[in-house]
């Protein structure tokens, strides 16, 4: 049976639209591409050719899988922004062989985590699951008890975090967990450019969607009057801050209401409105980041291009 918790919404939620739109120059946070839409947009990127991440890490995860429950010994394996959980079964595989195991997938987007962790009850039957729909950061103060915790965070979903977020995400991973418990990375590491603009300038023109949903789901939520066809995609890698960056640039001078937000914006032709930030890695500087927030690396593995990692961290 599927146990579904649904977390409140913070007090504050849509005041972060609220800001980024009123602040210069204007960003949306990345969460709110992930409507039902957006996760199903976000399962097409994962299988484009051009967006390499996906099946980078799965490969490395197939490879770390079969030593990792006798290393772990973690009887509960918990994952921020879970998804459609795919990779997920690779891990899930080897941990329902060694005995049975208790997954809490955590999401905001709670169609695919419904879908999928049905779907995952079907598969194993030494499997437990235990979903969390909601943010993240609000689930880390409420993980169910465990004997041994290993937490997931995957597809470098940590890049998309700018710097101090993401130490402040990393502190708040270390208060969640007890000492001797354990918390696996999926990063994305520096590569040469035209492959990184490559990955989110797609031929086919998901990522193009994607990033224009993300206005679908604010008109729907909060009842702004966002027209998307207004908008276009423009993704490029900056190379001074190491991340790439996705933005939607407005076509034309207008004006747009935001509804239960309460604000108007307006928006020149050429405007951009930032969308997200998607961080690029690197091992040497990044490793020693993980020890400062009390998660010291333990074993390391990449690709043999070294495009993508995967850190098993300790809570000391
Ligand atoms: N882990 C999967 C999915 C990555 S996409 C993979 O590696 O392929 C990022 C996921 O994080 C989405 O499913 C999205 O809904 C979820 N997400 C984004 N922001 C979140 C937040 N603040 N709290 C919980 N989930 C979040
Ligand atoms: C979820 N996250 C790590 C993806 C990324 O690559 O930053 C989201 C994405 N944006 C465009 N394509 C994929």
């Amino acid at each position: 049976m599927l146990e579904l918790k649904t977390l409140a919404p913070p007090e504050a939620a849509g005041l972060d639209v609220r800001m980024g739109l009123l602040s210069r120059p204007k960003t949306i946070p990345a969460t709110y591409f992930y409507d039902d839409q957006g996760s199903q947009l976000f399962e097409q990127i994962c299988n484009l050719p051009e967006y390499y991440p996906t099946r980078t890490e799965a490969a490395i995860l197939a490879t770390l899988a079969p030593s990792l429950p006798s290393l772990t010994g973690a009887d509960t394996l918990i994952e921020l922004g879970s998804g459609s959980s795919t990779k997920t079964r690779l891990l899930l595989d080897a941990y329902t062989q060694a005995g049975p195991t208790h997954y809490v997938p955590i999401d905001v987007s709670r169609g695919i985590l419904q879908q999928s962790a049905q779907a995952l009850l079907t598969t194993y039957a030494n499997l437990r699951v235990t979903g969390l729909v909601g943010d993240y950061i609000a689930a880390l103060q409420q993980l169910p008890p465990a004997q041994r915790r290993l937490v997931l965070f995957l597809g470098s979903t940590l890049g998309n975090l700018g710097a101090t977020e993401c130490s402040d995400f990393l502190a708040m991973i270390r208060l969640a967990l007890t000492r001797g418990d354990y918390f696996l990375l999926g990063i994305d590491l520096h590569k040469d450019q035209s492959i990184l603009e490559a990955a989110y300038n797609d031929s086919a023109g998901v990522t193009a969607a994607f990033n224009r949903n993300i206005l679908m789901h604010l008109n729907t939520r909060f009842g702004c009057t966002f027209q998307p066809e207004q908008f276009e995609h423009w993704a490029f890698y900056n190379s001074t801050m190491q991340q790439i960056e996705m933005h939607l640039r407005s076509r034309r001078n207008h004006v747009v209401d935001l509804g239960s937000l309460e604000a108007q914006i307006e928006l020149r032709a050429g405007e951009t409105i930032r969308t997200e930030i998607s961080r690029k890695f690197d091992l040497t500087t990044f490793t020693p980041l993980l020890a400062d927030q009390g998660l010291p690396v333990r074993r390391t593995w990449q690709d043999e291009r070294g495009w993508f990692a995967v850190l098993l961290c300790q809570a000391v």
